[in-house]
């Protein structure tokens, strides 16, 4: 059986930056707002005031700095706290193939392949567009690229889980090359006034190209290895979904948003993570400190660092485990994968490296890697 290897990726990133100073600030302004069109009911006991945001709190508790979105004016209007995206027709090629086909165009040109060469693409997100045609169909058809198309869904671990299939694919010889995209408007699947995550997401798509050593003309990464492992909890959930029109629910609709709990997803997925990549590397007779670097879901800065620190025994350098997060927040699935697009050149050849991502379902997958 052939190996596989990474020889591109792809970065597209929204055009628009939100500061948390300017966030916390159209927060704080809503919630003034909110509590004096409710100030005879809070006067009353009836209601409780609700409380203001804080730059300090957020940089704190995630280190999160800024995110890119996709649509800045409708998530900071206090009046509106949410993105404005247009609708487009049928016609047209929808937002979120447009942010993949920029992705996928410089992961192809980074590998030096053209559509011609590529067999397959999977879309891997937390939230597609649409229930069908599938997204990664629409970004096929747009890129020319013939062969099969899916798209699937395992949240912040999405980008992992597909380059297993993947790697699967050109593995069994089913493709030549694989495009794997992940698009994330997470923005729009955020609920912008709730002051415990209207901070945590950002917008990006990222991309990568899996083929095999016969077919590449650059030398790229070696795939040395993937392991998945999912467990179910309920501490990150949304309930959006195509049978809510036959629920006849009115009124609060907060759980068909992004909902979780926050600490204990921290408490219980740092842990999941540092044994899952501990084990993966055991099984290829690797061990932690002979990785040279750690490109990690980017979620919140104090779990990277528990899960170097479990790994390492000792803190990682900002060489050794990249943060992007400061600068794109939690992109779901993208996350991991932007931390290898941006932090991966410098290696030298046989350095070792290991993609992983980790979040909803629980869920967490690793990819280890070999500079060639
Ligand atoms: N400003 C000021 N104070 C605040 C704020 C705020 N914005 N928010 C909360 N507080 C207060 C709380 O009320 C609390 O007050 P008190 O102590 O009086 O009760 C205090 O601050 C501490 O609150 P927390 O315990 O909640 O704070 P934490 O230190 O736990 O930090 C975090 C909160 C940052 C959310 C942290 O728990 C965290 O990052 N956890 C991990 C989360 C994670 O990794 N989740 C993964 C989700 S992503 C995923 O899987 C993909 C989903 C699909 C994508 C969907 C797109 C939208």
């Amino acid at each position: 059986m052939q190996n596989a290897l990474i020889t591109g990726t792809g970065l597209y990133t929204p055009p628009h930056a939100i500061s948390n100073a300017e966030l916390v600030s159209s927060f704080n302004e809503y919630i003034r707002r909110w509590n004096a069109q409710h100030a005879e009911a809070i006067a009353k006991g009836e209601v409780e005031a609700r409380a203001e945001s804080s730059v300090e709190f957020i940089e704190k508790a995630s280190g999160i700095k800024q995110r890119y979105v996709i649509d800045k004016e409708g998530i900071l209007d206090p009046d509106r706290m949410c993105p404005r995206i247009a609708p487009r027709t049928n016609e047209t090629l929808s937002i979120m193939a447009e942010m993949a086909v920029t992705a996928a165009k410089q992961a192809l040109a980074q590998a030096g392949k053209t559509a011609a060469d590529i067999d397959g693409v999977i879309c891997a997100a937390s939230n597609m567009p649409r229930a069908y045609p599938a997204l990664s169909i629409e970004v096929q058809s747009a890129l020319g690229i013939d062969g099969w198309a899916f798209d699937m869904n395992v949240a912040c671990s999405s980008a992992t889980f597909g380059i297993e299939q993947a790697t699967n694919a050109v593995k069994n010889g089913s493709a030549r090359a694989v495009l794997m995209i992940n698009p994330e408007i997470c923005s729009a699947h955020l609920e912008w006034r709730d002051r415990d995550c209207h901070f945590i997401f950002g917008d990006v798509c990222t991309a990568v190209i899996v083929e095999t050593p016969s077919t590449a003309s650059v030398k790229g990464w070696e795939i040395l290895g993937t392991k998945l492992a999912t467990q179910f909890s309920n501490n990150i959930r949304n309930n959006a979904g195509f049978l809510n029109r036959t629920e006849d629910k009115t009124g609060d609709l907060r759980d068909k948003l992004f909902m979780q709990e926050g600490r204990k997803v921290f408490k219980e997925v740092c842990p999941l993570v540092a044994e899952h990549i501990a084990s993966h590397l055991l099984g290829l007779n690797l061990v932690p400190t002979s990785v040279q670097r750690f490109w990690l879901h980017q979620a919140n800065l104090g779990m990277n660092h528990l899960i170097t620190r479990r790994l390492l025994e000792r803190d990682a350098t900002v060489e050794e485990a990249p943060v992007i997060l400061d600068q794109y927040a939690n992109t779901s699935s993208a996350g991991s994968i932007i931390a290898f697009h941006l932090h991966n050149e410098d290696l030298s050849a046989g350095s070792l490296g290991i993609i992983s991502s980790f979040g909803a379902g629980y869920s967490v997958g690793s990819v280890i890697l070999r500079k060639r």
